[in-house]
């Protein structure tokens, strides 16, 4: 007779939350959206807007209103009330995605660079075996299409500088491609990191990787944004760099502590 069944075991229920921060993005949430919705048609959305002036919000609540009656996930809009980073979004998006029940977080950007095709790879990574899932460009089957030379050296040679300096095994640690499981995102108290841009992923990172989180990188290619403005400045830039250097030399000071 065989000994016991599957009714005998709860098993654990999903919940995958895709969180998507846009400023200005009106030309581009309503692809996006109905991407994941085919890619994932269990997850539910949950955009962060910093009051777009040209109305993504209210576009996502119209798209919110229209969804086919047999929809399992929600889609929402977050309204934050300035643009105040992609940082301050994310912390905000992950806070609400978790109180909404999400067992795992996905962000990505809104401007079709992250195709969501790549959304059942990187989010069966994390349901299986990991605690955080890397949409990665260095990687072997990782690409970039349309980047100028500048920005692709600075991105690779950023990465290298990250991943070298903090001890990192990672190869895209700028990734705004990812996936966290939602006890990796509460022990990493990502509400206390205080990066905006490029730096906030490098210091989730960094975290993740410090807890002790079993990282997998996903390959994917990242094609540059055809619709909309970048966002991207110097400053974002900047404090990337600043940040690793201060991470590097904290870690430095922890080790010498520990080490006494
Ligand atoms: N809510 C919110 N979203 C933002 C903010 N800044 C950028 N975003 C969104 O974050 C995502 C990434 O921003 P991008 O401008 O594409 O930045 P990037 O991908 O580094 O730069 P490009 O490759 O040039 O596009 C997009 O979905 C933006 O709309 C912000 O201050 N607030
Ligand atoms: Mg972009």
């Amino acid at each position: 007779m065989i000994q016991g069944s599957v009714d005998d075991k709860v098993l654990p229920v999903r919940r995958v939350v895709v969180v998507i921060p846009t400023y200005n993005e009106v030309g581009n949430i309503a692809q996006v959206i109905a991407g994941v919705m085919a890619a994932l048609p269990d997850a539910s959305i949950l955009v962060v807007d910093d009051n777009s002036p040209d109305g993504t919000a209210d576009l996502v609540d119209k798209i919110a209103t229209e969804l086919p009656a047999n929809f399992p996930g929600f889609v929402k809009v977050h309204r934050r009330q300035n643009k105040a980073g992609l940082g301050a979004a994310y912390r905000d998006g992950f806070a609400v995605a978790l109180e909404l029940g999400a067992t795992i977080c996905v962000q990505m950007d809104a401007d079709l660079s992250h195709n969501p095709m790549y959304l059942p790879a990187i989010v069966s990574v994390v349901d299986m075996e990991a605690d955080a899932a890397l949409g990665s460009r260095y990687i072997p089957g990782g690409r970039i299409e349309n980047w100028p030379p500048l920005r692709h050296f600075l991105s690779r040679w950023g990465n290298r500088f990250a991943a070298g300096m903090l001890g990192l095994a990672i190869n895209d640690a700028t990734s705004g491609y990812r996936a966290y499981s939602r006890s990796i995102l509460e022990r990493m108290d990502f509400a206390s990191v205080q990066a905006e841009g490029y730096g906030f992923q490098v210091e989730m990172s960094h975290r993740a990787v410090r807890c002790g989180g079993r990282i997998v990188e996903v390959p994917i290619l990242f094609t540059d944004r055809v619709v909309g403005e970048s966002k991207l400045t110097h400053h974002i830039i900047g404090e990337a760099f600043g940040l690793v250097v201060k991470l590097w030399f904290t870690d430095r000071v922890l080790r010498r502590i520990q080490r006494r």
